[in-house]
């Protein structure tokens, strides 16, 4: 555990971070290989349950399909897979776990905060949000820095929306966001102890305000699941992962790039950029190619995640 770390006090072991390329052994592999199986069956169960998703539920559930984000190349992830494999350290460091520590997880009333450095901060009810800001669902590619990926519908608004309502100041350069820390209810907490918790994650406020930048409420036509960052979460689909920050109460306009938890943690192998990008190995572990959660297939890994045609010209590039 992360608490029996020698110094530096913060350094992660290697299972806390749980590459999937140190801890595969062949017990694990056969495992999830009869996961992968089940996972095929289900792939076609999960689309039709998808077409059958017309109304939209108060709680951000399922939306109209935006044909700007429908690739047809792109093959859905089987949500069995997807919703029970989950990286949350708040509940737990292991991935098969999560799901069953959240049932004390408590998300409704769930009050979110948008303030700092904007004309017009607000404090609103999630369903307030999924209210004001109808949700659209997109397919989206989703890669963690652990170089495994999936292919999800997720349902959301663009950031941008309500950042424009709160009306940025001219001072404001970067978001910060928030997790919810409630210990009592979040096993995971205690049992790392060198953590700055609570989970914050940052972006500049020019990708904050990108189009692809989703506040997400559902997933597959349904309201988000706890394990997944209910009630609401972000989703930066070409940044690794730990930038899509979930349950989220507190989003804030600040001056200057914020610290965030893995930045703190470990600067040297979770910076806060943190753009997907095959040329550029972690320290220790190989970013060129990703594994797809449900069928296990090795897939080349994209810069940017695919999506460099829309954000590249963030970084003077493209
Ligand atoms: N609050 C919080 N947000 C988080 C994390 C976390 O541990 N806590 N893990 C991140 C990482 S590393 C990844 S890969 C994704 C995983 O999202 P998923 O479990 O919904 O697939 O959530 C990100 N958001
Ligand atoms: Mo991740």
């Amino acid at each position: 555990m992360a608490n029996l770390i020698t110094p530096p006090r913060w350094r992660l072991t290697e299972r806390d971070v749980t590459p999937e390329s140190v801890f595969w052994n062949r017990r694990e592999f056969l495992r999830q290989m009869g996961f992968a199986g089940v996972g095929l069956a289900g792939v076609a169960a999960g689309g039709r349950a998808l077409a059958q998703v017309t109304n939209a539920p108060a709680t951000g559930g399922a939306a109209v399909r935006n044909p700007q984000f429908n690739d047809p190349k792109l093959r859905l992830s089987d949500s069995e897979v997807v919703l029970h494999y989950n990286n949350f350290y708040e509940f737990s460091t292991r991935k098969e776990q999560v799901h069953r520590l959240v049932d004390k997880f408590q998300i409704t009333p769930w009050q979110i905060e948008v303030g700092g450095l904007c004309e017009k901060p607000l404090k609103a009810d999630v369903r307030e949000l999924i209210a004001e800001f109808p949700p659209e669902d997109r397919v989206y590619r989703f890669r963690c820095v652990e170089a495994w990926s999936m292919i999800v519908p997720w349902t959301g608004f663009p950031l941008a929306k309500l950042l424009a309502k709160v009306q940025p100041k001219s001072e404001a350069k970067f978001v910060k966001f928030t997790t919810a820390e409630k210990r009592d209810q979040m096993p995971g907490i205690a049992r790392l102890r060198e953590y700055p918790w609570p989970y914050t994650e940052g972006l500049r406020l020019d990708e904050a305000m990108h189009d692809l930048t989703l506040v997400t409420t559902g997933i597959y036509g349904k309201p988000l699941p706890k394990q997944m960052g209910a009630p609401l979460r972000l989703v930066v689909p070409w940044k690794y992962g730990y930038k899509s920050i979930k349950s989220v109460v507190k989003i804030e306009l600040v001056a200057t790039q914020p610290a965030t938890l893995w930045e703190t943690l470990a600067p040297d192998e979770y910076p806060f950029e943190s753009n997907v990008d095959p040329r550029v190995p972690h320290p220790r572990w190989s970013q060129a190619t990703e594994r797809l959660v449900d069928t296990g297939d090795r897939v080349p890994t994209l810069p940017y995640n695919g999506y460099g045609e829309f954000v590249a010209k963030l970084y003077g590039k493209g």
